[in-house]
């Protein structure tokens, strides 16, 4: 294997939104540089990174993957991204460590909601872009409406360096705006394709295209602006060297043409890569902090540094378990040698390292700084993780993703399922970070929560086709609580008489509310040893015991508090089951006269959507007892802050997705827990009512 200095390197993530072209471009790049024999399709299940079986059963990419291509003497690694909006947060992940992207917008479509979303990604990593107009031989194709809609996007830095040679079906090539030099492909999907030169009366269009580049590229800086207007023009090298410098400073964002899809305009955008997207070693420093007093500490990004190196990814791989994708940022790994995990502080020991080609590892001996690599089996290291020489250590920042926003109940099919299900929901979640899963402490079921419906649905298929666990899924039951509005006294009383050994346990306690989220609090206030202090837990435990199975529907009973005031004992007679039971006596016959309520989880939820929805949404967030706090714009799309009771939001993600045609995303977290109205009180005891006969069946 050839060992690359760190300018022969690019690091490029693919990204866009959903079905924009990324893994047919993707495949046709790795095509056309010779790195793959074969053109792999996606509608037939042969491309290099949609390689996961539920990605090749559903079409789409589910995860992002790994692929690298030589092209003019420099390893390019291409990460090819989910572009569907529940598993777009792979892409930010992704782009965490690469040099530069390709954003690619559908020719027909323009510019789309995960468009944006991606864009808003690679400047928050502050990533060069190039724009690949993609797709453009299909039907209604157009370049010039859809660069009207990147220019209303993202403004007029957006400029294009290519136009296309033909339109829709008869697209065949493009035309380089600064050398006025051509490529036709032979349009059979084989690549292959013949130079042409533009014809020496240009069309008033590339005319008007390379115009605007010129004056683009003029504005990079005052010495190319004076040398336009000193010559009317730019010379072929002005316009490169402006170009690279406006790319690099995120200033210019150059707009390319492809079909991806039939291998159309792969040779081009390699090309581009090697000439505009700056190198590894050109994007440092890069910054950390010291993980022993967490002072700033960063790399200049070299081979002759100490190693360090983060993992952004991890596969749960059947077959070969667990590997790790990681970016070298400074220094060396080599295989078979142990190197410190300074997240966690402790060892590692390497075995092979490799390369990836979609799913197939690549065995290196060595990998330096700027190259992305991967390794299997790592025991203690995480997505997220810092690799780094000890005596230099540094942590590079990890990244945090949003909270997710559907939760389901998860059920396992069988007693085998049971026993494996957490163990591999654990591994799913170190691929996965956006997924979540816990059991509820109250309800006692395992609930999933995702980012959609079909993002949960995945998870499953997945469980069932890598791990062979299967489990169901229902709506999860609402956390709800009871507790009290005021303060009441009773006394419990548990006095028998049988036989020989009687029992006997008298307490009288006060009962108190006491603010939202206190939880429970029990306060001993016997003087006098009217209870002997060896009882009092036992009271103490009955209450627990009672409160846990509620009064009014059978959910815990919080926010209050327990004062124990009084009692009596019995030399002989009392224990400490018969002071469990007269304190769960005391409290049950306390709670009569305490005003029981139903306190349910209310929502913060905040549901971005394009401006035309806003009155339904809103309209049906009003019968869904929902408070709207408020509404902002954020790039094209409107965001709408509310307030929401969870029960509510059970199926809200159909409702949005029928009311948006999919165009709207939510997400919500726990904001805090209120009085259930009283109409609706009556309808959840009811039911917790007809829940406990149907299970006990009364005598008659
Ligand atoms: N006509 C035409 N169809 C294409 C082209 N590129 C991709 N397609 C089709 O468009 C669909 C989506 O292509 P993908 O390459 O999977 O798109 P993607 O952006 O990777 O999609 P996700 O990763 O799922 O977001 C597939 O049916 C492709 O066959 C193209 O250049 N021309
Ligand atoms: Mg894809």
């Amino acid at each position: 294997m050839k060992v690359y200095e760190i300018s022969e390197i690019r690091n490029v993530g693919i990204i866009g939104h959903g079905s924009s072209g990324k893994t047919s471009l993707t495949s046709a790049l790795l095509h056309s540089s010779g790195a793959v024999n074969r053109f792999g399709k996606v509608d037939q299940g042969t491309t290099v990174t949609d390689y996961d079986e539920e990605e090749i059963a559903r079409k789409v990419s589910l995860s992002s993957a790994l692929a690298h291509a030589e092209w003019k003497k420099t390893k390019i690694n291409l990460i090819d991204t989910p572009g569907y909006g529940s598993f777009i947060a792979d892409a930010r992940a992704c782009l965490r460590v690469v040099d530069g992207a390709l954003l690619l917008v559908d020719g027909v479509a323009g510019v789309e909601v995960q468009t944006e979303v991606a864009w808003g990604f690679a400047q928050e990593f502050d990533l060069p872009v190039m724009i690949v107009v993609s797709r453009l031989d299909r039907e209604n194709a157009s370049m010039e409406r859809t660069l009207a809609s990147i220019h209303e996007a993202f403004g007029r830095q957006a400029v294009p360096i290519q136009w296309p040679l033909g339109s829709e079906k008869g697209f065949r090539g493009v035309v380089d705006l600064i050398t006025l030099k051509g490529v036709v492909y032979s349009g059979d999907e084989s690549g292959k394709f013949q130079p042409a030169d533009a014809p020496p009366q240009l069309p008033d269009e590339l005319k008007a295209a390379r115009e605007r580049l010129m004056e683009a590229v003029a504005e990079v800086d005052d010495t190319l602006m004076e040398k336009f207007f000193a010559n009317g023009e730019l010379s072929q090298e002005d316009l490169v060297a402006g170009l690279t410098r406006g790319i690099r400073a995120r200033r210019l964002f150059p707009v390319l043409c492809a079909a991806g899809g039939h291998n159309i305009g792969a040779h081009p955008i390699l090309d581009a890569i090697v000439a505009y997207l700056p190198h590894p070693g050109e994007r440092g420093p890069f910054k950390g902090e010291n993980p022993k007093d967490h002072s700033a500490v960063e790399r200049k990004g070299t081979a002759d540094e100490p190693y360090s190196a983060y993992v952004f990814k991890t596969i749960a791989d059947p077959y070969s378990g667990k590997i790790s994708l990681f970016r070298v940022y400074s220094g060396a790994l080599k295989s078979d040698t142990a190197y410190h995990n300074a997240s966690r502080d402790l060892a590692e020991r390497f075995g092979s390292i490799s390369l990836m080609q979609g799913k197939e590892l690549q065995p290196v001996p060595e990998v330096r700084a700027g190259d992305i690599a991967a390794i299997a089996k790592l025991k203690e290291t995480g997505t997220g993780d810092t690799l780094a020489d000890k005596p230099h250590a540094i942590l590079y920042p990890r990244l945090t993703f949003p909270e997710p926003s559907i939760s389901f109940a998860l059920e396992p099919k069988s007693r085998a399922d049971e026993d494996k299900i957490s163990q591999v929901l654990h591994r799913i979640i170190e691929e996965d970070p956006t997924i979540h899963y816990r059991r509820d402490p109250q309800t006692h079921e395992l609930i999933l929560s995702g980012n959609s419906d079909v993002h949960v649905e995945v998870v499953l298929a997945k469980m069932k086709k890598k791990f062979g666990v299967e489990a169901v899924l229902h709506s999860p039951k609402v956390p709800y609580f009871e507790t009290i509005k005021r303060k009441a006294e009773a006394q419990g009383k548990h006095k028998k008489q049988t036989g020989g050994h009687g029992q006997y346990g008298d307490c009288w306690i006060r009962l108190e509310p006491l603010v939202r989220g206190a939880g429970f609090e029990f306060k001993d206030d016997i003087f006098g040893g009217s209870i002997p202090k060896n009882f009092i837990p036992s009271v103490e435990k009955g209450i627990q015991e009672a409160r846990m199975h509620g009064f009014l529907a059978g959910y815990p009973v919080v926010d209050f508090r327990v004062v124990l005031f009084d009692g009596s004992y019995h030399d002989v007679d009392s224990s400490d089951m018969a002071f469990k039971i007269a304190g769960s006596m005391a409290f049950k016959k306390a709670m009569e006269e305490a005003g029981a309520t139903l306190l349910e989880p209310i929502m913060d939820v905040e549901i971005t959507a394009p401006e035309q929805f806003m009155g339904d949404l809103m309209g049906d967030l009003n019968s869904r007892r929902g408070h709207v706090q408020g509404m902002d714009a954020r790039g094209r799309s409107q965001v709408i802050k509310a307030s929401v009771p969870l029960s509510e939001m059970l199926t809200y993600a159909s409702t949005l997705k029928s009311i948006t045609g999919g165009r709207g995303s939510y997400h919500m977290s726990m904001k805090g827990y209120v009085e259930v109205p009283a109409h609706q009180q009556a309808k959840i005891i009811a039911a917790h009512k007809a829940a406990k006969e149907a299970k006990e069946p009364s005598a008659h």
